[in-house]
């Protein structure tokens, strides 16, 4: 292997469902850093190790690509010449993206007025036939796997488990770079499968079969090297108007400014109840209000831009923080999953205005006077 960083699935290629002749696609996606965080911490309580992994950092600015370098791989190996998803943005995003590096055909599904702006340009510039439906992301969702099952269409989202299979690496690299897998891991929901795909990667690294894995169907091909002591407890978060796992129902109008996991009939519903079960974990919920002030909070204070989806991490790390949840002493991890750049109307509505001043110096040098 050459010494350059050449994407996960040439990394763990002896983990992921792949062989020597598999056409990988990818564009050197993963390997993102673990930023433990300094100043945080002393303020949201308890002496804990607080890291976050900032998927932010992939190629298209989420840790969607990890999924996709491997379904568009799998979509090409098997011949496929169109793909096609559902997604409140990212995956949007990424799936436009890898089928512009694949030389194929991408169709996404979009909810009506609902996704971000840095997301709706990356389908839009990498080529993509952009549907907008009237309707919301789960409508959206049914309708890809209509049309996938009588048209010529690969369909890419996570329901498609080498989605998960991609999306499973994250443990591995925390895992790498902690020595061992983490106490907790927090990340958040939406339609659930990266809370899944997380439980595949800690259970495999640690040599155990967990019933998450929908790709295996319980007799795991990929259980060794075992590389870990443990499995960390999983806490998932989902925004209150858009919380089924703490319903214990399905949402049929959801609703949150987090518009990336504004969904309401997560189709890794199943999976998802087993990664919380088996880690003796648990959901939470957090407003919108919550999810603003986590993410204005992680910005300001840690240098850390992520978007709103990927705040309510912190914002409810900082709710369970508070509520005594995590035993002094823990090492917590926490998935960032998406950049703050994806969603700047957000970002700019909750900042301060750019100061509109003279181009002369002392006019310049007053306003800075004042902020010294
Ligand atoms: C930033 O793009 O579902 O629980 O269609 O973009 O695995 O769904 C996005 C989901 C968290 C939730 N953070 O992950 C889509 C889509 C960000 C996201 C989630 C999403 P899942």
């Amino acid at each position: 292997m050459s010494k350059h960083y050449e994407g996960l699935i040439n990394k763990y290629r002896t983990r992921l469902p792949v062989t020597a002749s598999t056409p990988v696609v990818t564009l050197n996606e993963g390997n993102t850093p673990l930023i433990e965080l300094m100043n945080l911490p002393a303020q949201i309580g308890g002496n804990h190790r607080i890291l976050c992994k900032f998927e932010g950092l992939n190629p298209t600015g989420s840790f969607k690509d990890r999924g996709m370098t491997m379904a568009v791989t799998k979509a090409v190996e098997s011949g496929a010449k169109a793909i096609i998803c559902a997604s409140t943005g990212n995956t949007s995003a990424a799936a436009a993206a890898y089928a512009a590096r694949a030389g194929i055909k991408s169709f996404v599904l979009i909810p009506d007025g609902k996704i971000a702006l840095g997301k709706l340009s990356q389908a839009m510039m990498h080529g993509a036939t952009v549907l907008q439906i009237k309707g919301n992301f789960d409508d959206g969702m049914r309708l890809v796997q209509e049309l996938s099952s009588s048209m010529p269409l690969n369909l890419v989202n996570s329901i498609n488990p080498y989605r998960l299979q991609g999306q499973k690496t994250i443990a591995f690299e925390v895992i790498e770079a902690l020595g061992d897998a983490p106490d907790f891991h927090v990340l958040p929901v939406g339609n659930a499968g990266n809370i899944s795909a997380h439980w595949i990667g800690y259970s495999e690294a640690a040599g155990v079969t967990c019933g998450s894995c929908n790709h295996c169907g319980g007799n795991c091909a990929y259980l060794s090297p075992k590389v870990s002591s443990k499995r960390p407890v999983m806490v998932g978060y989902q925004a209150s108007g858009a919380a089924p796992f703490l319903r214990n129902a399905m949402v049929d109008s959801p609703e949150t400014l987090a518009t990336a996991i504004r969904i309401g009939h997560p189709v890794s519903w199943k999976l998802a109840w087993a990664a919380q079960k088996e880690s003796n974990g648990w959901f939470n919920e957090c407003t919108d209000d919550e999810i603003l002030v986590a993410q204005k909070l992680l910005a300001e204070r840690e240098g850390i831009f992520c978007e709103p989806a990927s705040a309510i991490t912190i914002a409810g790390l900082m709710k369970d923080l508070k509520a005594d949840k995590f035993p002094t002493g823990s090492t917590i991890v926490c998935t960032l999953t998406g950049h703050g750049l994806k969603d700047p109307d957000i970002a700019i509505k909750q900042s301060a205005a750019p100061i509109v001043v003279q181009a002369e110096r002392d006019a310049i040098a007053d306003v800075i006077a004042k902020k010294l």
